[in-house]
């Protein structure tokens, strides 16, 4: 895999690592259609840049998690709960690498969903964290706030298995609850995300931009949730 490499000041080579930009938010709320402007915009623009979706379907545990969400298997929560983590486990090492060679990463949900959807079921929080603990850590969370009328309005929730409006307004519950605890107030971005298509990509475009620029000579953080260890 080629690396980006650039000269700093005292003109040693240094490499550019790739930004890891998250979306995150409830379901409906525009956050695929985002990542994937995004990611044709970056792309037509010459960046180094990856679409990374999770739960990964295509994956052994990803077609377990798969058949989980269409109804078509049943699993205890805390089970599919790590089942979810260890999709996320199992995708580690790529991410890392590309990353390390300088290409961003757009990736659509993450461990704050992990969180989220179970929490919203009636798990603990901070046992939800354990699993997803020393993962990789975005560096930005491109929140996409969105009331649950709002995401209703967009077509209805479909078959699967959380698409459901009373367990929706849980989730955004736990989400917030998340960022609470998270403590950690520049890695979220909330947008509005009644906000029209292109408001929307022009200002992730410009966060995005910022932060590639920012982040390129920053160690990769793989301590995710580490510092809420007791
Ligand atoms: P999506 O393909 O983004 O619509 O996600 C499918 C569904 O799975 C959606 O309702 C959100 C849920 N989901 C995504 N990630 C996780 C996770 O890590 N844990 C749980 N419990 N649910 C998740």
């Amino acid at each position: 895999m080629s690396k980006e490499i650039s000269l700093n000041t005292t003109n040693t080579a240094t490499y550019k690592r790739g930004a890891f930009i998250l979306f995150e938010g409830c379901d409906r709320t525009g956050k695929s259609t985002q990542a994937n402007k995004l990611f044709e915009y970056l792309q037509s623009t010459g960046h180094s840049v990856k679409l990374w979706k999770f739960p990964d379907r295509t994956t052994p545990i990803g077609q377990t998690i798969n058949a989980y969400l269409t109804n078509n298997q049943e699993l205890d929560d805390k089970a599919i709960h790590l089942l979810f983590s260890a999709n996320r486990w199992e995708s580690l090492p790529k991410l890392k690498n590309l990353l390390l060679g300088g290409t961003t990463l757009i990736v659509d949900r993450y461990a704050y969903s992990g969180v989220s959807y179970s929490v919203a079921k009636g798990l603990d929080l901070d046992w939800c964290r354990c699993p997803d603990i020393g993962l990789l850590r975005p560096d930005i969370i491109i929140f996409m706030d969105l009331s649950i009328e709002e995401s209703e309005k967009r077509g209805g929730f479909g078959e699967e298995r959380y698409e459901k409006k009373n367990f929706q307004e849980k989730v955004c519950k736990s989400f917030s609850q998340l960022k609470q605890k998270d403590d950690d107030d520049s890695l979220w971005k909330f947008l509005d995300a009644k906000q029209s298509v292109e408001r929307l990509h022009e200002q992730i475009v410009k966060i995005s931009l910022d932060l590639i620029e920012n982040c390129s000579q920053l160690p990769l953080k793989e301590d995710l949730w580490k510092k809420h260890l007791g």
